[in-house]
């Protein structure tokens, strides 16, 4: 294989960041590398599919500022969802500004995500900075952060250098940064290892009509390499079985993770 595949087990071991080392215990127990993308705008309908499909996923991903009615009742009723089927939570709100402000969006506002979130994702656009005000706030919390290092949308910006340059900056902070947003596995050259979420994830569509692009979980694990694989509408869009989809996902990634192991 071009990415050659290291176990989850195996590579427990070296992270020192206890949210990333909790995932991997958690894709490990489950059979599940399967993260469910929540992006419904209904705090009832967010919970509902939590409950419906956490039993076969290893975390499940948000989006808190399109929740209507978001309140501190959500976040209770999630964080007990979570601890009931074991999955984390990865509040997908892309950190884009400054230190300083992204350190207030992070720990205040309406959405208070550092008291909720294990896992949040930051653009390095603005530099070493945002990483460091987040990790200020978060690891304390013995939160997480993933940077974005490639998009899975048609024409994105994301260059080869930018992506680069991206892993270059995780590598000064591997206490907290734990992995990326990226279409394929992406080493470090310090010798880190992250963990590589990857969006634009789906079986039976080729793309929405606004520029995202599915690939299977076969494409992303055996042939690029990741670790986790992110549905959203693959699951929940209307007329689709959110728990059979869940299970077929779930099978699917874990197929796939054992291909590339035998790759
Ligand atoms: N998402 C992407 N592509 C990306 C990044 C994030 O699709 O490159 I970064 C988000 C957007 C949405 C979810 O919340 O992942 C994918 O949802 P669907 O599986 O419904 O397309």
């Amino acid at each position: 294989a071009v990415y050659p595949r290291v176990s989850y087990e195996a590579r427990r071991p070296r992270f020192t960041n206890a949210v990333a080392t909790q995932l991997l215990d958690l894709i490990i127990a489950k059979q599940s590398n399967l993260c469910v993308s929540a992006d419904l705008t209904k705090a009832a309908d967010v919970l509902q599919l939590a409950d419906q499909v956490g039993p076969y996923i290893c975390m499940l991903k948000t989006h808190a500022d399109i929740i209507e009615d978001f309140d501190a009742k959500f976040v209770e009723a999630l964080q007990k969802l979570a601890e009931k089927h074991r999955f984390m939570i990865f509040e997908d709100r892309k950190f884009a500004d400054i230190g300083n402000t992204v350190q207030h969006q992070y720990a205040h506002g309406v959405h208070k995500i550092a008291d909720w979130s294990h896992i949040v994702n930051a653009h390095t656009l603005p530099g070493e900075g945002i990483i460091s005000g987040l990790k200020a706030v978060g690891l304390p919390k013995q939160r997480a952060l993933l940077l974005l290092a490639q998009m899975s949308s048609a024409g994105t910006l994301f260059t080869e250098a930018y992506t680069q340059q991206t892993v270059v900056l995780a590598d000064k902070h591997p206490d907290f940064v734990i992995g990326f947003i990226a279409q394929r596995a992406l080493p470090s050259p310090a010798g880190n290892d992250y963990l590589v979420l990857t969006p634009g994830v789906g079986l039976d569509d080729k793309g929405d009509g606004l520029g995202q692009q599915y690939r299977t979980p076969h494409d992303v694990l055996v042939k690029d390499g990741c670790d986790v694989i992110i549905v959203g509408r693959g699951i929940y869009k209307p007329g689709r079985d959110p728990v059979a989809e869940a299970k077929r996902y779930q099978k699917a990634g874990w197929d796939a993770y054992l291909a590339s192991l035998a790759a």
